[in-house]
């Protein structure tokens, strides 16, 4: 008798845990599309497709390299729609005695593959995910009798650890931080490299087929669907993002520009995410052209941060504080979501691009993530779990390990403060300064109140004004009450008054 080793869709590497000593003999390897996953929550068709396909070539690698497997479709009639189901059947038709995986990334699965235990009665092992730089351990022994985290000293820690763009014992370019050079908007007429785009080959072309017929009704467009579905493709991406976009990506890291949906970001989360690609070789990958003089630090330090740091910090935080991480709601936030996020439509124009892109691409970048889809949420008091339900379902690159920390601590403040010191609040004028959208939006970031002010801005300052008792004791958010303080009352109160009126307008959809 032999092993089942299970393998979950973002599990896609012929070097994860789970495989690293199978034995060809007597393992099976059990892949599975799933109903029950599928569904959770209602997710973006391209998330299903890119997820499904990337599945099936993964599926198609292994068994080319001579791997027992067994890779059940989700229109296969014998298929029982659950992972619990569907590992049931394969031990029982292949007669196999234990069960192996690596530790998935969410807490809902971790809980039922810890179940199967007692359920299935067999052995379950479950390994360590050793595709993050820090282990769960490690990070928990960081964390230990931290009241609040701070990501700056998690990263420094990262680069002592790792080496990464280290020169010796010291940061290479002499500093940890170079945020000054970078968050610039973008200039007129600057040039921006067409990305790499896969045309969708059969497998593809079949999954595209099986979204369309019974996924037709979530969310976002099913095509073009452009993106990699293999280790291959998603590398000629890489190499395509740090030849052409990583030297500029500092500098315009914030930026947003209207119609311009990737400006010079690195589009691999969802290839991270999957397997597809590992967060070491790319973070090599742009230290290299670093060191051979292809790319300036800013650049180079502003991405690698993102992905030794806060992309290492959000996982960590994750499964510290799961499972009672998402119950929390420091501000007390109960507006449903409007029906904004889901039909873009809406004439704050920053709004409705970024639920364009989110839709056409499922994907939209991190300030729009952040800054506008997320600074409305938080301004606008919409009530955490719905916002969290939306995030992970719209973007490919989406699962709750690393959504959840975002939506909950970084946008809505809703963990108390553990992640972020303070609130990424901000009023119109941050969103005209980073971006062109103001500039054909029918509301003008210049003004507070009246018929044509920007929503951003009397949000923002009903915001200072409700949550006061709260922030204003804060050493960060004295400049904004300092500010807030010099709005006269009479000011103060159409604040509230036009900000009431705007909320009580906003519909639920449907
Ligand atoms: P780049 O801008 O090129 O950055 C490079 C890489 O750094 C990303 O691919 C990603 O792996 C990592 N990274 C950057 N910022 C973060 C961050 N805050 N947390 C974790 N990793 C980060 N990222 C996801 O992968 N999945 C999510 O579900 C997700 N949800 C988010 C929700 C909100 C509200 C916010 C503010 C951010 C979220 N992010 C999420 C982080 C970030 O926005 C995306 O990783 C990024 O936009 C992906 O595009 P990119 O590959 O072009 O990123
Ligand atoms: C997100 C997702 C989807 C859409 N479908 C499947 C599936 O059919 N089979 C599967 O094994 N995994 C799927 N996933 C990913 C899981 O829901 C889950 O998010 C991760 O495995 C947890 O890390
Ligand atoms: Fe957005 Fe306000 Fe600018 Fe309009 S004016 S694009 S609503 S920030």
């Amino acid at each position: 008798t032999g092993t089942l080793r299970l393998v979950l869709g973002d599990q896609l590497a012929r070097s994860m845990t789970s495989l690293t000593d199978l034995d060809r003999e007597r393992d099976v390897v059990l892949m599975a599309e799933v109903m029950d996953e599928a569904s959770y929550v209602p997710h973006h068709k391209q998330k299903i497709a890119f997820l499904f396909s990337a599945m099936r070539h993964f599926a198609q690698a292994l068994e080319a390299d001579g791997v027992r497997l067994r890779y059940v479709r989700l229109d296969d009639p014998a298929n029982t729609q659950s992972l619990t189901g569907e590992v049931e059947r394969a031990l029982r038709d292949f007669g196999l005695s234990e069960i192996c995986v690596t530790e998935p990334g969410e807490w809902r699965v971790r809980e039922m593959l810890l179940g199967w235990r007692e359920r299935l009665g067999l052995p379950v092992h479950v390994l360590d995910d050793d595709r993050f730089f820090c282990s769960r351990a490690e990070f928990a022994a960081w964390a230990r009798g931290k009241r609040q985290y701070r990501m700056e000293f998690f990263y420094r820690n990262m680069r002592r650890k790792t080496g990464l763009l280290m020169d010796g014992t010291e940061p290479a370019g002499g500093q940890w931080n170079f945020d000054h050079d970078n968050r610039h908007p973008l200039p007129d007429r600057m040039f921006l490299p067409k990305r790499l785009r896969f045309e969708p080959d059969e497998i593809t072309r079949d999954v595209l087929g099986l979204v369309r017929d019974r996924f037709g009704g979530n969310f976002g467009d099913l095509e073009p669907f452009g993106w990699a579905v293999t280790r291959e493709s998603a590398l000629l991406a890489l190499d395509h993002f740090i030849d052409a976009c990583l030297p500029a990506f500092g500098t315009y890291q914030d930026a947003m520009q209207t119609g311009e949906d990737f400006l010079y970001h690195g589009l691999v989360s969802p290839y991270l995410n999957a397997g597809l690609l590992t967060a070491r070789e790319v973070c090599e990958r742009a230290e290299e052209a670093f060191r051979a003089g292809r790319a300036p630090i800013n650049a180079v330090e502003g991405f690698i941060r993102q992905i030794l740091g806060w992309r290492e910090y959000v996982r960590g935080i994750y499964w510290e504080r799961m499972p009672g991480y998402r119950e929390t709601n420091t501000l007390e936030a109960t507006r449903p979501l409007p029906a904004l996020y889901w039909t873009g439509e809406t004439p704050m124009h920053c709004l409705s691009e970024c639920v364009r892109t989110t839709r056409q691409h499922a994907y939209a970048h991190h300030i729009q993530r952040l800054m506008v889809l997320g600074n409305f949420a938080l301004l606008a008091g919409l009530a955490p779990r719905e916002v969290q339900d939306w995030y992970l379902l719209v973007y490919a690159d989406a699962y709750e390990w690393v959504e959840l920390p975002n939506v909950h601590g970084m946008v809505l403040h809703a963990d108390g403060g553990l992640m972020a010191s303070k609130p990424y609040a901000a009023s119109g004028a941050y969103i005209d300064r980073m971006s062109d959208y103001c500039g054909t939006c029918r509301f003008s970031p210049k003004k507070r109140t009246g018929k044509d002010a920007c929503p951003f801005n009397f949000l923002y300052w009903n915001f200072l004004i409700e949550h006061r008792g709260r922030f204003a004791g804060k050493n960060r958010m004295a400049m904004m009450f300092k500010n807030l303080d010099r709005l006269s009352e009479g000011e103060q109160k159409a604040i509230r008054e036009e900000a009431k009126a705007f909320l009580d307008d906003l519909k639920p959809y449907g």
